[in-house]
């Protein structure tokens, strides 16, 4: 059966995103009749068009989308380079590559918007996460200005700090590294990851995924205690997304409203909400702008 997860017309949030806010955590699924999912796809989900995507950019008060290649369309980029080409230029993506990528196709993905790659080590998601062959796209990707996107739990960090030392572009982890969230903001997992932003300025983090994370469900206030003080610690170097449409979330979907409406509650002042939503966004995925 395929997965549905996501609420069609979500409730308007209260809180109205700052003029210009990005929504850097998004992905689009098919349209399946013209995108199929990879043969190792780890679920199937119903088509979550770019449509779909802009008309929920639109409701929440978002002026861009940054779409992440979701893993169900393995190395093949064409959905979200399409929903990119159809954004007006108000999407820009981060691809997952195959190590056997040619320059030019690299240059290609550049044309259409692509600003970053994503090594995904969630063996729920993908079958290998090949560090030495990662390492070689990063460097190769480092020349175009792109940087890294990483995906991984909290209970891999420690194995994974040589290699995220040794990636040479700006390295974005998704989801805080899916802290245990329980623990509270003095915890083992929220202290490593603080760890690792205090030793190695070139890493930021998404303080998105309160849906995944939050033992406590809505209204996040777990969340919210935890992951408010990375935000004001490190407020050059985060960046916040819905994840619409929100894959593998059918038992607990969330509403897109509800989650806008912690951003207050996760950056308390203009200045960090700026932060947070434009001038951080803008600097990795619209840098010209
Ligand atoms: C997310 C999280 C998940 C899925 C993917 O690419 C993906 O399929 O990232 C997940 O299942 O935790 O960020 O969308």
């Amino acid at each position: 059966m395929k997965s549905k997860t996501w609420v069609d017309t979500p409730e308007k949030p209260r809180f109205t995103p700052p003029p210009g806010a990005v929504d850097a955590h998004v992905h689009v699924f098919g349209p399946e009749a013209r995108f199929r999912f990879a043969p190792q796809a780890k679920y199937h989900p119903e088509d979550a068009t770019p449509e779909m995507l802009f008309a929920l950019r639109d409701r929440l008060g978002f002026a861009r989308n940054v779409i992440v290649q979701a893993s169900c369309h393995g190395t093949d980029n064409a959905a979200t380079l399409d929903a990119i080409a159809r954004s007006d230029g108000r999407a820009r993506g981060v691809a997952a590559v195959d190590p056997t990528i040619s320059d030019a196709e690299l240059h290609a993905l550049h044309a259409g918007g692509i600003r970053a790659v994503r090594f995904n080590f969630l063996k729920r998601l993908v079958d290998d996460a090949p560090k030495d062959r990662f390492l070689d796209i990063a460097g190769r990707i480092a020349p175009l200005g792109w940087h890294v996107v990483v995906y991984f739990e909290a209970d891999i960090l420690e194995e994974l700090t040589p290699f995220l030392g040794a990636i040479p572009t700006t390295i974005v982890v998704d989801h805080l590294g899916r802290p245990d969230i329980a623990q509270g903001p003095g915890g083992t997992d929220l202290r490593a990851l603080r760890g690792l932003l205090d030793a190695h300025p070139n890493i930021w983090t998404k303080v998105s995924g309160a849906e995944r994370l939050s033992p406590q469900g809505p209204p996040f206030d777990d969340f919210v205690a935890a992951v408010a003080p990375i935000v004001a610690a490190y407020p050059d170097r985060v960046l916040w997304g819905t994840d619409w449409p929100h894959p593998n979330m059918e038992h607990r979907i969330p509403e897109d409203g509800t989650l806008v409406d912690l951003l207050p509650r996760l950056a308390p002042t203009g200045e960090l909400q700026h932060k947070l939503l434009v001038a951080n966004p803008m600097r990795l995925y619209w840098p010209e702008a």
